[in-house]
């Protein structure tokens, strides 16, 4: 019996070791590109259900290249918005982190989007492992925020 509750701690350890790999939730959108046009931006939601902090430190597009993907934060300063690239975002544990506009964003570089595609990202964390996700390409007038472009 008592090797009987050793073999299931040993068990219950392995999968609750998976599950922590798995309750990092991540969601969001890519904004299509406007005519010859070459950039763009993506916004996450990333939920944290385990019990340490990742810090998401580079994004990838794969298949891509000559394309990139930058972490930026947007800061008012004088009254004057600018982006400055973050070096990494730190997903609290037990918290939630999302990227919208006029805040933390993906710079999309060298990509053309059309509302409807997907695009597949590859997340790396500072932990040494990645997870690929794929977001929708949303068009510019139906993102919400209201983005400054008409026509
Ligand atoms: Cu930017």
């Amino acid at each position: 019996m008592k090797r009987l509750c050793g073999l299931l701690s040993a068990l219950l350890l392995s999968v609750s070791a998976a599950a922590s790999e798995a309750t990092l939730q991540i969601d969001g959108y890519a904004r299509e590109t406007l005519p010859g046009a070459a950039m763009s931006a993506a916004y996450l939601t990333l939920q944290n259900g385990a019990q340490e902090r990742r810090q998401l430190v580079r994004v990838e597009l794969p298949g891509r290249s000559g394309a990139s993907a930058d972490l930026h934060t947007t800061e008012e300063r004088d009254g004057v918005s600018r982006m400055r690239p973050l070096d990494m975002l730190s997903v609290p544990a037990g918290g939630e982190v999302q990227m919208a506009p006029g805040g933390v964003h993906l710079m999309l570089r060298g990509v053309e989007l059309r509302a409807g595609d997907s695009l597949p990202l590859r997340l790396h964390f500072a932990s040494g492992d990645a997870i690929d996700i794929r977001v929708p390409v949303r068009s510019l007038r139906a993102a919400p925020g209201g983005a400054h472009h008409h026509g």
